[in-house]
């Protein structure tokens, strides 16, 4: 099942980047190397076995702009599942953005109203820490009024902390097709072995695709942190020629475990029952393997034959 996601917004507003970073290996500091896109660099990104995104990252540079919504209109913007358009917080041409942005909803609706339309604020990075909301808030309300009569989601995003995997999970997550089974069937797990709280990411991108949570926790951020940091260890390990499988961290209040688990997933499960041995919790993930390797199968045969 190949979806096809459009990536547009100005030169130099951050396009590129997210890409390599979330599908490509790239950490932050090697986006600084990267040249302006010329016209459209296409990608397949295989994503949960069967599910291919086909992203389309244009080039901002006006000149491209101007021809996506001339000559290429059709090509461009036909069959579109989602739009991502990207916004540069610092831009001091926000006119001209707001009217870039309002071209390609037109093109949408003409060519693929069903889309589904995402605006990251982008290079968050760059604001003091202490605006960061409030300038957030204004632009979504903006966006949202000038998106109309289409429906847009805003996120927050950089490069440089974990709200790129925050918005890009959430992305993802809309276009997984059995996204609510999985959820169950995540739930009836960790309600068998008793976790606190139970992940799956997405094996090469480690995007959370679906959680379950059993205890309240009061660091909403901590899944894409998770994402991050374990896929730069990740990385790290490959740099050193060796694969990352698994691992425990435990300290008096909880016991965490991350291992691979299905062909395309890692599993992270959250125990905080200190009687509860390792062993127990180890081979509870192996026994679940087989039924969550169904479940996936099964969604791909659905893909293949929808
Ligand atoms: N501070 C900061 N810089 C960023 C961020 N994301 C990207 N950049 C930098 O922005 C510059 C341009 O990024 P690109 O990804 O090439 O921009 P693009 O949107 O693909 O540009 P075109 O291909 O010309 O359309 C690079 O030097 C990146 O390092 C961010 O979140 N914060
Ligand atoms: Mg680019």
């Amino acid at each position: 099942m190949k979806k096809k996601v459009l990536l547009m917004g100005k030169s130099g507003s951050g396009k590129t980047s997210m890409r390599s970073i979330i599908f490509a290996n790239y950490i932050a500091r090697d986006t600084r190397r990267l040249g302006a896109t010329i016209d459209v660099e296409h990608s397949h990104v295989r994503f949960l076995g069967n599910l291919v995104l086909n992203l389309w990252d244009c080039g901002g540079q006006e000149a491209f702009m101007e021809n996506y919504f001339a000559s290429q209109r059709d090509n461009i913007f036909r069959n579109v599942e989602v739009l991502i358009y990207v916004f540069d917080v610092e831009s001091r041409e926000l006119d001209k953005d707001m009217h870039y942005y309002q071209s390609c909803l037109e093109a949408i609706l003409q060519n693929s109203p069903e889309a589904k339309i995402f605006c990251l604020v982008h290079k968050m990075d760059l604001v003091q820490e202490d605006q960061r909301d409030l300038i957030f808030r204004e632009r979504e309300e903006d966006l949202k009024r000038l998106s109309l009569p289409l429906e847009c989601t805003c996120f927050r995003t950089s490069i440089w902390d974990e709200t790129l995997y925050r918005a890009w999970s959430s992305i993802v997550y809309m276009l997984i097709p059995n996204v609510k089974e999985l959820e169950q069937s995540l739930n009836q797990f960790a309600n068998i072995i008793d976790a606190d709280e139970v992940l799956l990411f997405e094996r090469a991108t480690f995007l959370v695709i679906s959680h379950c949570q059993r205890r309240f926790h009061r660091d909403v951020h901590r899944f894409e942190k998770v994402s991050n940091i374990i896929k730069q260890f990740k990385l790290s390990c490959s740099k050193l020629a060796s694969q990352f499988l698994s691992m425990e961290v435990r300290n008096t209040n909880f016991a965490a475990f991350i291992d691979v688990f299905t062909s395309n997933t890692y599993v992270m499960v959250i125990m905080s029952d200190p009687g509860i041995p390792s062993a127990a919790t180890l081979i509870n993930i192996r026994n679940a393997r087989k039924h969550f390797e169904k479940l996936e199968r099964a969604s791909q045969s659905s893909a293949l034959s929808g």
